[in-house]
């Protein structure tokens, strides 16, 4: 489960979070297909409950109604269709599986495709559960359980939500069943929502009885889902991320924190000469990393001090040695502006979500801050593919918060977050020539829009990131986009 089948050449998950189908199909054909990118995370796409009370929040996608295939964001046509032009884009899709709970009893009762639910009587007809199928008696998560009762933070409701027994056969067969025919249309894999909340075992007879991945979508035979547990671990608590492994790859939790506090100069960059494990983090290929997700970067799920698009000069920094390393599988985020942590995506008074414009610079507008079309997180994904399966070779770094390393030989980044200015005659392993800085500017014909950087036979380059430059990085590599 820990393989996310991206096509060749390509990396990198982004979460276009709330995004529609229909522009989510054209967004792999105009941009993430050419760009390179590997895959998407979706919101979820299942029945949800409708909340009109709270103005249609985001987090309502969090409370399942039923398993129909009927959301804001399409019909279940309108996601096949999107699965088949994405994967023929090249683009794999991944599905927030939301299979812990179901809606829980709020004041409304009508979901996205219409079916309601009998909330006193735990009865939800289209899936159709009934009161047998949830852990039983309810009883409610308290804030202490996490520290020290790893049953109860299974067994007990999540905020509320009504806790599904994935014990129980018949709740096995209904999320086979909804995880089965996402992967028959032709999905690559799933984040499992709130993971911490169910228990391994039941999870791994779930996961066994899934279907191998499409072969008329493009995955080569005998192809398991990618599945991505979302477990929130920073350590101290009954239950550990390490229980997960087994089953599927973990979101780890620590990357965002760690890089973040590090751009946010709490911790020299210096120190990030062994990223990876030697930092407490999981494994290589058990790790899902991010800087921030739909949660933290509002302060939802416990997060808070994560590095968002608010902070664009740092943030930007810290996605640049995310995807610059080779430690890990990365995520990136892709939001919708918000003033409000609750607020939903931008709308119309029907409650339907407004799609994103596109600028003529190429970035979104309509409220959407699409983050994946920042030059300088995007031309990082087009790094990432080009250094391929290299390691880190050649570190450098000031004694402080200069750093640069290369990735083989083929590419270089140096990253400068000291109140000075990083002027250096660096090696960066590449083969002598002219490239483009990334960061600064698109190569447009045969010059660059930002910084050129010459190369010598020595492979060295005199390497220039003032302390008031817009951007932390710079960036050269020898695909396209920046070799001369
Ligand atoms: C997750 N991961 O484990 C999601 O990433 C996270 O976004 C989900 O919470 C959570 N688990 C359940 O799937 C979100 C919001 C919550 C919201 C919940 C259900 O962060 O704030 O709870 O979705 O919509 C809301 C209210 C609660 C209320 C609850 C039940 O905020 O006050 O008790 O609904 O009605
Ligand atoms: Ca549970």
């Amino acid at each position: 489960y820990k393989n996310p089948y991206y096509a060749s050449g390509r990396s990198v998950n982004v979460h276009l979070f709330e995004w529609k189908w229909d522009d989510i199909a054209d967004e792999c054909e105009r941009f993430l297909g050419p760009r390179g990118f590997g895959g998407i995370q979706i919101s979820p796409p299942n029945e949800n409950l409708i909340l009109w009370a709270y103005n249609r929040p985001w987090w309502e996608r969090y409370q399942p109604m039923s398993y129909k295939l009927v959301t804001r964001s399409g019909d279940e046509q309108q996601l096949a269709n999107m699965l088949r032009r994405c994967n023929n884009a090249g683009v794999r899709i991944y599905v927030d599986a939301v299979i812990n709970h179901m809606t829980g009893a709020p004041a409304e009762n009508v979901g996205t495709a219409g079916s309601t639910a009998v909330f006193n009587q735990w009865y939800y007809p289209a899936v159709p559960y009934t009161q047998a199928d949830f852990n039983w008696p309810p009883c409610g998560i308290d804030g202490i359980d996490y520290a020290n009762n790893a049953w109860r933070v299974r067994n007990c409701e999540l905020v509320g939500l009504k806790d599904l027994d994935q014990s129980i056969e018949h709740v096995r067969d209904r999320i086979v069943n909804f995880m089965n025919e996402l992967i028959d249309l032709g999905v690559a894999g799933f984040r499992i929502d709130a993971a911490k909340h169910m228990w391994p075992e039941d999870l791994r007879i779930i996961f066994d009885r899934l279907h191998n991945l499409n072969t008329d979508h493009g995955f080569p035979a005998n192809a398991r889902p990618y599945i991505y547990h979302e477990v929130i671990d920073y350590g101290g608590e009954a239950v550990s991320r390490d229980e997960y492994t087994p089953i599927g790859a973990v979101t780890e939790f620590k990357v965002g924190t760690e890089l973040s506090n590090a751009f946010r100069g709490n911790n020299q960059l210096r120190w990030l000469v062994n990223w990876g494990p030697a930092w407490g983090l999981l494994a290589h290929g058990d790790a899902l990393t991010f800087i921030d997700n739909h949660d933290n970067e509002r302060g939802h799920g416990g997060g808070g001090g994560m590095l968002t698009y608010k902070d664009p000069k740092l943030y930007k920094g810290a996605i640049a040695f995310l995807l610059a390393h080779p430690y890990g599988e990365p995520q990136i985020m892709s939001s919708f502006d918000f003033w409000d942590s609750e607020v939903g995506p931008p709308m119309n008074n029907q409650g339907e979500i407004i799609s994103p414009s596109i600028n003529s610079d190429g970035t979104c507008g309509n409220g959407w801050v699409c983050q994946h079309r920042w030059r300088q997180i995007y031309a990082m994904v087009a790094f990432r593919n080009v250094a391929a399966n290299t390691g880190v070779n050649d570190w450098w770094d000031n004694g402080s918060n200069q750093i640069a390393f290369c990735r083989g030989g083929n590419a270089f980044i140096a990253i400068n977050n000291d109140y000075w200015d990083l002027n250096q005659n660096l090696q960066t392993c590449l083969p002598a020539g002219n490239y483009c800085d990334v960061i600064s500017g698109n190569k447009v014909g045969n010059s660059c829009e930002g910084k050129t950087v010459y190369v010598g036979n020595d492979g060295r380059a005199n390497i220039y990131i003032g302390a008031n430059e817009y951007d932390l990085t710079l960036a050269i590599h020898v695909g396209p986009e920046s070799r001369l």
